[in-house]
């Protein structure tokens, strides 16, 4: 039987609505508890919400409809009332476009502003118009009138894909148009949903937003690179690196920062939150290196396969245990790497290190088969 009622909770039951909160709060670094305060939230009142799309391919859209289950899209849109969204309404030309005039007029200074793209600034930012406006000015018309603003993905965070040299638009994250008003970057080519779901859910249930590094993103997945939490990360202590892309070290789980893995200078938790619910669904999982699609001078501006500086390369000391012979480590391996790597980063005993191309030759014990 569907535990759905009663439950203020439209489209998933309270079961499911519950367990993606506490998820989703231990994520953010609030107490379980926070689930129950959650749901009493959304039965009182449920921010409003206007999604505005720019220079962007509609990705993070997508991915966060692809969820599975429970569903976080549904969640996220029991948790708010999404006035405005230009792919999902049905509204369109001058209905849509007095929609938004509606949606910003009555909740005037209380909504949320999500933006997705990159806002063009050269020749007055005519490369993207929407009904007729740019987006630089919808930007400071409808964003500037918002409580919070949410840049999702890297195009709205920093100018993405979009703003990869050249540059022709002057594609600009919201942040570079838009001031005096509380932002939070939440980058990803495409962003990660849960960590969209975490700053609403605190948003909608205490009224504030999440803390910030200093970037604008969410401590809660940004303040560690994907580097440290890597299931291939004993690999790279190890010295057991694939060579060319798609060769048996990759198959193997080996590490990939050989073809240019950028997982060493990139913070994101996606190596910890799988996309779509399903582990394994990320770059790195199915062999292909980070290109750092989350970290602003990283992806879309580097080359695939240049290698980046390592910043907390793990003294032989603490290497875990790894099996020679079939190269598999245990998951409860790679969770210790991560710990160990967290505690050295937290006490401050990480040391900087770049690794020369001699260098790593050198000290790596380079196998391409096991
Ligand atoms: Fe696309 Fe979002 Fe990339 Fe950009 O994602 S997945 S191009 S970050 O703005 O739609
Ligand atoms: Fe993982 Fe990349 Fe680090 Fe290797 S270099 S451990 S593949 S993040
Ligand atoms: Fe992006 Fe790298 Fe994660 S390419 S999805 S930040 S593994």
């Amino acid at each position: 039987m569907i535990d759905r009622a009663p439950t203020p909770f439209s489209s998933v039951s309270r079961r499911d609505f519950l367990k993606v909160c506490s998820l989703a709060a231990a994520a953010v670094g609030l107490p379980a508890s926070a689930a129950e305060q959650m749901a009493a939230a959304v039965q009182k009142r449920k921010p409003s919400v206007i999604w505005l799309q720019f220079q962007e391919c509609t990705g993070c859209t997508e991915s966060l409809l692809r969820t599975g289950h429970p569903d976080v899209a549904q969640v996220i849109f029991d948790l708010i009332s999404l006035d405005y969204t230009e792919t999902l309404m049905a509204a369109a030309g001058h209905q849509a476009e007095a929609a938004l005039d509606a949606a910003v007029r009555e909740n005037d200074g209380k909504f949320i502003c999500v933006i997705e793209g990159a806002i063009p600034v050269k020749d007055d930012g005519n490369f993207c118009r929407i009904a007729d406006k740019t987006a630089l000015h919808l930007t400071q018309e409808i964003a500037g009138r918002a409580a919070a603003v949410i840049a999702i993905g890297s195009c709205a965070s920093w100018g993405g894909v979009p703003s990869a040299s050249p540059n022709p638009t002057g594609a600009s994250g919201v942040s570079d148009v838009l001031r005096n008003k509380p932002i939070v970057n939440i980058p990803g080519c495409p962003a990660n949903p849960y960590n969209l779901l975490g700053t609403v859910l605190q948003f909608a249930t205490f009224g504030t937003l999440p803390a910030l590094d200093d970037k604008g993103r969410p401590k809660f997945a940004y303040a560690r690179v994907i580097h440290d939490d890597c299931p291939r990360r004993p690999h790279f202590d190890a010295g057991r690196f694939s060579q060319r892309y798609g060769d048996e070290g990759a198959r193997q789980g080996f590490c990939l920062y050989k073809i240019g893995c950028k997982g060493p200078k990139t913070p994101n938790n996606c190596s910890l939150v799988p996309y779509v619910d399903t582990p394994g669904a990320w770059p790195i999982g199915i062999g292909a290196q980070c290109f750092g699609c989350s970290e602003k001078g990283i992806g879309f501006n580097l080359p695939l396969f240049e290698t980046v500086d390592v910043q907390g390369a793990t003294p032989p000391a603490m290497y875990t245990p790894i099996d020679p012979a079939s190269g598999i480590i245990s998951p409860v391996a790679t969770g210790v790497a991560g710990l160990v790597g967290g505690a050295l980063v937290g006490a401050g005993l990480a040391y900087g290190a770049r690794l020369s191309r001699d260098d790593r030759d050198g000290e790596a014990r380079d196998e391409e088969k096991p």
